[in-house]
This record gives structure tokens, sequence and C-alpha cells, in this order.
């Protein structure tokens, strides 16, 4: 049984599928994804499609909640400032492909499944996290739920004592692949890893989805599908 990390998607849901295919995901494994399901890519009801299929057919998925999840959450609330950031934020590519024009109208499973999602998950001697954990001396970084979904640059703030023998698997931050392959070099000392490589982004050395297998300490990059193409 390998148990292996994946975040942010964001609507590339061909990329998604294929990366799942090149790392010959099975039943036996254990997946982790770590938010960040929709928005921006052409496909974010697909992902979800897939993501909750896949649980259907009785695959080992658990799924923390991302910053975008959140957004779109806060967006059926109501207040048009929250609706014009979720929008802002990629939001539409979201809408569109549901073909709806305001998040109330996404069908309730979904809604359901995305009001659901857990901030963090503690697994043997991984926390799986969207963003980070925030440290403040005397607290719990669990204490600081809002962070987990949006905090970016914490790692000078890591509290080693804290951690003890466990590592942090998290997103959120696009990081250039190679950056990711570095870090995972020194992954058994630093204890914590990004697997963000920024999938919807165009730029050099962005463009990827990536697979950590922490089982096997391997990385998988997949490029951004053609499919995955935004407008
Ligand atoms: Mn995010």
């Amino acid at each position: 049984m390998r148990k292996i990390a994946i975040s942010d998607i964001h609507g590339c849901n061909a990329t998604f599928e294929a990366l799942l295919q090149q790392i010959n995901f099975s039943k036996a494994d254990q997946l982790f994804l770590l938010g960040d399901y929709l928005d921006r890519g052409p496909s974010s009801k697909q992902v979800l499609d897939t993501i909750l299929r896949l649980k259907a057919e009785g695959y080992q998925l658990q799924c923390l909640r991302g910053n975008h999840e959140e957004m779109l959450l806060w967006a059926l609330s109501g207040h048009s400032y929250n609706l014009e950031s979720f929008l802002r934020n990629g939001g539409d590519s979201t809408l569109a492909s549901f073909g709806v024009k305001h998040p109330r109208d996404i069908p309730k499973q979904y809604l359901d499944f995305l009001e659901n999602l857990p901030l963090w998950i503690e697994s043997d001697e991984y926390i799986f996290v969207h963003a980070g954990l925030h440290f403040v001396p005397g607290t719990s970084p669990f204490d600081h739920q809002d962070e987990m979904l949006w905090i970016r640059n914490w790692y000078n703030d890591l509290d080693w004592e804290w951690l003890g023998q466990r590592y942090v698997v998290h997103g959120h931050t696009p990081t250039p692949h190679p950056t990711i392959q570095n870090l995972f070099r020194h992954f058994n000392g630093l204890r914590v890893i990004n697997i963000d490589a920024g999938c919807v982004y165009q730029r050099t050395g962005y463009g990827q989805l990536c697979a950590v297998d922490l089982s096997n300490r391997l990385l998988y990059f997949e490029p951004r599908h053609l499919e995955d193409e935004i407008g």
C-alpha cells in the first residue's frame, strides 16, 4: 500500500486522470488530495466527478479543503463581494464547467462534498494541509485554521520541537518543479514538502501536476494536457 498526495488540480481533469494513470493508482493505495480542485482550469466539475467516481468505486481517497473551495462556499453566502472575489480568482471557469451562473445553482451533491471537506488530516507521521501551518509561540498550529488555507512563506517559523517525528505535506504556493525536486531531496531533514507545481500556470518551470509517493519517496510530474489549456 502506497501513501500518495496530489494538490492544486485547479480544473485540470485530463492532467489529473493522466497523472493517476502514470502512478498506476490502485485500490490498494491511499490518495490524499490537498484541495483547490476548482477554478482557473476548464474542467472543475469534471475533476469533482473524477473524485466522486473514484470514491464510489471504492478507491481510498481523502480530500482536504483548499482556499478555492472556501471562496466558493463564501460566495454562496449572498454577499456580493464574496461572489466577486470568487469570480475574480477563477470561479468563472468553475461556473462555466457546471453551465450555471451562480454557485448556488451547482448541484447539491457537489456542494455537500465541498462543505464537508476537512482542513487537515493527520495520518501516521504525516500532516496533510492545503497551504501550511501557522506557528505562534504558546499556541498550537491546529488553532489557526484560516491560515491552513491561505498561509505562505511559513517555513522560517516552523517549530521543529512541536513537529517532532512528523512531516508536513502541503500545496497552495505554485513552485517550479526543479525546486520541488530539490526540496524533496532534503525531505528527511526539512520535514516539509510543497507539491504545488503550478499546473495552471504558463511560466517556465510551472504547468505540471505533481504526485508524491511518500511510501517509496518518489515524485511524479504530469505536464498540463492540451484539454486543460485555458481558452
Ligand atoms: Mn490554494
